[in-house]
């Protein structure tokens, strides 16, 4: 997998290098390159930025350097470009497992108060939000896009952990999780989990997986999972 960034905050991606992430990119399980939409700018003095038609406040993010910047970076349009923004659709798990099916993602991060319209229209794929709230810079948004798809790299995660058996994998929120001691600070253990009767323990976390759902999320339970998993 080869993961292209056009941001005008290259800086912002240091986030990236701690960690799971860090470690997979060293091990170069994927690629991860960040291009400064400012080195497109054709303008004198480099600008990225100019006034919104029609009015109102804030600026805009120019056509020109992203156009640019964009068609450098895909010249044959084999990436998936993805613009982030609050009014695109929501990321959810599978549209997660979508993308990191991909061989190569471009990810667009506007600034001020966006980017011109033509260039969603004519070199973007698909607007991609993380939630319902706006943020000053999409580069945030993208580092969450390429944390949750990093996961499911083969290598990145360790071969204990699984993106398989995980929440959401499955539609429902995950069970309680508990480790040593068994006892702590007066606090047990669910008993099921101490006895090593496996069939029992996974009837037990079922259970409890659709109980904790249909308490904090029900609308989870209202399909049959995103992608009728259950
Ligand atoms: C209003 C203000 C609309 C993604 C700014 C668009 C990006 C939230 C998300 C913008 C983002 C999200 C400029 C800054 C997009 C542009 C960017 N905010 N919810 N802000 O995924």
């Amino acid at each position: 997998m080869k993961i292209d960034v056009a941001t005008l905050f290259p800086e912002a991606f240091d986030g990236l290098k701690v960690g799971i992430i860090a470690k997979a990119l060293q091990k170069e399980l994927f690629s991860l390159s960040l291009h400064n939409i400012r080195d497109y700018s054709a303008d004198k003095h480099r600008r990225c930025d100019d006034y919104p038609f029609g009015g109102g406040a804030g600026m805009l993010m120019t056509p020109q350097p992203l156009r640019d910047c964009i068609r450098a970076v895909d010249p044959d349009r084999k990436s998936l470009r993805i613009y982030m923004s609050p009014k695109g659709a929501p990321l959810t798990q599978s549209k997660v497992e979508r993308l990191a099916r991909c061989e190569s993602l471009l990810i667009v991060c506007g600034a001020y108060e966006g980017i011109d319209q033509r260039i969603i229209d004519s070199e973007i794929d698909e607007e991609l939000s993380i939630g319902d709230y706006v943020l000053t810079g999409g580069e945030l948004a993208a580092m969450v896009v390429i944390n949750a798809v990093a996961r499911y790299i083969p290598g990145v995660l360790g071969s204990e952990q699984s993106t398989e058996e995980e929440s959401f994998s499955d539609g429902l929120l995950e069970y309680p999780q508990y480790t040593r001691p068994a006892i702590f600070e007066g606090a047990a253990v669910p008993e099921v989990l101490l006895s090593g009767n496996h069939a029992e323990i996974a009837k037990w976390r079922r259970e409890k997986q659709l109980e904790i759902t249909r308490r904090l999320r029900p609308d989870l339970l209202d399909n049959e999972g995103e992608d009728g998993k259950r």
